[in-house]
């Protein structure tokens, strides 16, 4: 049984824990931001952002595409995994080699070891998008930690507990800043606040969200 104090293990001197299996690591895409801001530009050609539907019948106020093998989306028949976008009827874009490598590298860093994705969700948020508070469930494989890129204008990341209703902790998050999950925070509760008008000079009045999952 491990009885310690951080039971995911190895947090480095950059990272700053979130939970006992979550971490913050400052700035860790940096120096990926332009190439990553490149992809994007090719990426949405082929697979443009979209406001997707919620089960609920709610326009999300986030833009959303994917990258990968595997692609989320949601619907009025509910949130799932397809490896077609339903909007073109073609593959989700490949993942770029350089995604995958980020994302394994920052896995590495706060204690997650081979961490391989299949799926990269790319949100896009203007001024006053927001995300309201879920949990991230259509993963076939819990094991696997969930790694986010934040780029352009900070947000304030809520990061609650295992109840809708548990008191959420308010986390700037800046460009390039990168937070990893896993472990006993893997299912926990978590949104962004609306954002503030705060133009990045690199992305404008944006903010791009990656996050890679294990998804299949
Ligand atoms: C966002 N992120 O930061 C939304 N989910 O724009 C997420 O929903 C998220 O950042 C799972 C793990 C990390 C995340
Ligand atoms: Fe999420």
């Amino acid at each position: 049984m491990n009885l310690d104090l951080f039971p995911c293990e190895s947090p480095t001197a950059h990272s700053e824990a979130i939970g006992p299996c979550a971490y913050v690591l400052r700035g860790f895409a940096l120096p990926n931001a332009e190439v990553l801001v490149a992809a994007i530009g090719e990426l949405e050609r082929r697979a443009p952002f979209r406001h997707m539907t919620t089960p609920g019948g709610f326009a999300m106020s986030a833009a959303l595409t994917n990258c990968g093998r595997l692609g989320w989306t949601t619907d009025r028949r509910g949130y799932r995994y397809t490896t077609n976008d339903p909007e073109t009827g073609l593959p989700w874009p490949a993942m770029p080699e350089m995604f995958t490598r980020l994302a394994h590298d920052a896995a590495t860093q706060a204690g997650f070891a081979d961490f391989t994705p299949d799926a990269c969700l790319i949100n896009r948020y203007e001024s006053g998008a927001r995300m309201s508070l879920h949990q991230d469930k259509n993963e076939r494989d819990f094991a696997a930690p969930i790694v986010s890129v934040s780029l352009g204008m900070p947000a304030i990341f809520l990061f609650g507990g295992h109840a809708r209703s548990d008191k959420a902790a308010r986390i700037p998050l800046l460009h390039g800043d990168v937070v990893v999950w896993g472990g006993e925070d893997r299912l926990r509760y978590h949104g962004v606040l609306p954002l503030k008008d705060k133009p990045h000079p690199l992305l404008g009045s944006r903010r791009i969200n990656f996050t890679f999952r294990k998804a299949g």
